[in-house]
């Protein structure tokens, strides 16, 4: 593999299961629970705020009792020491990269821990439920939705994530199953770019095909093991 410099790090839910956050496609995961359709479009917001704004209290909720694990703690050491450039984008809206002391973090499909006001447009970082249609901090409407992406939403970033896709030599996907669009498509345009591409994964997403490379296990494994090996050749 030629020198490396520029990373682009794609990380989904599998890189948060070991943290106990349930992932939406695996067994018992959210998507079993709970249809797409009726929680996670503007569509079923418009619908039935309450269910929608139920389920992502729940969420909300569940990721503040929970910790980085050992994948998180990987990321934000090789975010400390990597010199080149390094971008984590993550389709995850917990914020265990942060916690973990990641910084170079940009949430394509936003943040459980921020609210998003319909009225006057303000995000404000927001811990609490919002089932009780709390008044925005900064115009008062009762008019807050959670900061995350729906289907049929424009995710955030994507100016930022392909400017870095265009630099990268190496574009490395974690802990996602390959199936939503556009984060599935970015390894191809990262080989279109022409970066090496890697894939860290429990099992073989929907695009391994696309891999040059993929190592299959816990992102609790094999996630440091790569970390290391790669700050080792630095
Ligand atoms: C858009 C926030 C356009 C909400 C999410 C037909 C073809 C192509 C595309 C489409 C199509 N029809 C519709 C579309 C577009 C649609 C889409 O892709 N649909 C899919 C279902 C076909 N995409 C969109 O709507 C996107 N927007 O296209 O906008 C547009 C253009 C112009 C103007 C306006 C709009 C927006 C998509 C964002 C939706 N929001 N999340 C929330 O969190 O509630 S998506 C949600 O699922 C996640 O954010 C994540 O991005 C996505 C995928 O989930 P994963 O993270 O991959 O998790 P998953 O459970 O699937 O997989 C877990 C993986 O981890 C597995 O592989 C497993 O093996 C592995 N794993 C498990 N345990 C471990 C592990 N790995 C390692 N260690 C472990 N321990």
């Amino acid at each position: 593999m030629n020198q490396i410099r520029n990373i682009v790090i794609l990380t989904g839910a599998g890189v948060s299961a070991e943290s106990g956050i349930d992932t939406f496609r695996d067994g018992g995961g959210l998507w079993e629970k709970h249809r797409v359709e009726d929680v996670a479009t503007p569509e079923a917001f418009a619908r039935d705020p309450e269910l929608v704004l139920r389920f992502y209290d729940m969420r909300r909720e569940a990721i503040q009792t929970r910790q980085p694990n050992a994948a998180h703690h990987a990321l934000a050491r090789l975010d400390a020491e990597w010199r080149g450039e390094l971008l984590i984008v993550t389709q995850n809206v917990d914020d265990l990269h942060e916690r973990a002391g990641a910084s170079r973090v940009l949430h394509m499909h936003g943040e459980h821990l921020n609210a998003w006001c319909t009225a006057c447009d303000v995000r404000s970082p927001w811990t609490g439920p919002l089932l009780d249609r709390p008044p925005c901090p900064e115009c008062g409407e009762a008019a807050l939705r959670p900061d995350v992406v729906w289907f049929g939403e424009m995710p955030y970033g994507m100016e930022e994530i392909f400017a870095a896709l265009r630099d990268a030599d190496l574009f490395v996907s974690i802990g996602t199953s390959g199936a939503v669009y556009p984060a599935a498509g970015f390894v191809r345009n990262a080989r279109d770019l022409g970066a090496a591409t890697l894939e860290l994964n429990l099992e073989p997403s929907q695009g391994t095909g696309w891999f040059d490379e993929a190592r299959h296990g816990p992102a609790t494994e094999v996630v440091p093991a790569w970390v290391d090996e790669l700050l080792a050749r630095q």
